[in-house]
């Protein structure tokens, strides 16, 4: 109800009489006025005038599906924004919501996690108001096979949004979105699936907008960054979940005619940091020099040793670390 008041305000510029909106939602002026105090406690500046009623004068940055819709023009991705002040980990929740039916396209965002999750049981730090912790319930009818490739589709649609908000994010295979040598953006994707059939996919992304230096946990420091500690601006979340979302759409369709993210896959090769450098591959604790010469249409990373043979590495299998510094 309270989204839906704010609907209503956000589409006018004029002030909306406690009559008027009474009636619309068919309840008492009195209980008007409390949803607007809770929209007026979570930031929303809206005047309020007697006998003239409410208008909406300021918005908060707050990941909220009234806020994002402007940003949005997809169809079905991102069309019900389910939205949290804090929560353990999106990721978890939309995996509930999933099991429980929850349809192909929804978009779990929160303000803040406070056990977000990486990797292999790895965590992962998302402060409020400042980071973007966002997970989509996916229902591919494709193979369970191809689905290591929906990460690659969420990091290019990542990559592109951060490039048309004027940032020079790259993407460090498989998963992880990199701004000047350091992490900016990671992504987990999750499966419930039986051998040939794909029940869910929730895939969670979680970026470091404006994120300040000193407020990253002192064991990352090193290694991320945000939008703001590079360029040293705010960036709007809400732009940028758009613009993402956007992305992912196209290239998610196109991936689910044949389970071949070759958009997607075009995208993380022009994108890749990787690609063509000397990296190291670590792999149970030991670093071997390899060289990255490309991204396979199954989305695996084609290394060159130094012995001169090539060989695959496997999404999940390895990480990958820089000779110089972080990637
Ligand atoms: C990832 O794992 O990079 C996947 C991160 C996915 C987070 C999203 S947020 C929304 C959704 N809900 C969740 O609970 N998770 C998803 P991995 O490649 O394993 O990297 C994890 C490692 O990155 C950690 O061990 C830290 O070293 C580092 N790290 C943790 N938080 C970070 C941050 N905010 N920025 C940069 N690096 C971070």
């Amino acid at each position: 109800m309270k989204n839906k008041i704010l609907s209503l305000l956000k589409n006018s510029d004029e002030f909306i009489s406690g009559q008027k909106l009474s009636e619309e939602f068919g309840m008492s002026r009195a209980a008007i006025w409390k949803y607007i105090n809770a929209l007026k406690e979570e930031g929303y500046n809206i005047e309020s005038v007697s006998r003239k009623g409410y208008r909406l004068i300021s918005s908060p940055d707050l990941l909220k599906y009234e806020e994002i819709k402007p940003f949005l023009n997809t169809e079905v991705i991102a069309r019900k924004i389910v939205h949290f002040d804090t929560i353990g980990s999106t990721n978890t929740e939309a995996k509930i919501l999933a099991e429980k039916g929850e349809p192909e396209g929804t978009v779990l965002l929160s303000e803040e996690q406070t056990s977000g999750r990486g990797r292999l049981g790895r965590s992962w730090s998302s402060p409020k108001y400042t980071a973007i912790s966002m997970s989509i319930i996916l229902r591919p009818d494709i193979s369970p096979i191809h689905v290591a490739k929906v990460t690659q589709v969420g990091a290019a649609a990542v990559a592109l949004a951060c490039n048309e908000m004027g940032i020079d994010a790259y993407i460090k295979w498989p998963n992880d979105i990199i701004l000047n040598n350091r992490k900016v953006c990671g992504i987990l994707t999750e499966m419930s699936a039986e051998l040939n059939k794909i029940n869910y996919v929730v895939m969670g992304i979680g970026i470091n907008v404006n994120i300040e230096a000193e407020d990253f946990p002192d064991e990352i420091k090193p290694i991320a960054t945000s939008f703001k500690g590079e360029y040293n601006k705010k960036f709007s979340r809400q732009e940028l979940c758009g613009r993402i979302l956007n992305h992912f759409e196209k290239l998610y369709n196109s991936f689910c005619e044949d389970g071949n993210a070759s958009d997607a896959l075009e995208v993380c090769r022009e994108k890749s940091i990787v690609l063509g450098r000397e990296i190291n591959i670590i792999q149970n604790n030991t670093a071997t020099r390899v060289k990255a010469l490309d991204i396979d249409s199954e989305g695996e990373l084609i290394v060159e040793y130094a012995d001169g043979k090539a060989n695959k590495v496997i999404s999940g299998e390895v990480s990958i670390r820089g000779i110089n510094g972080y990637i």
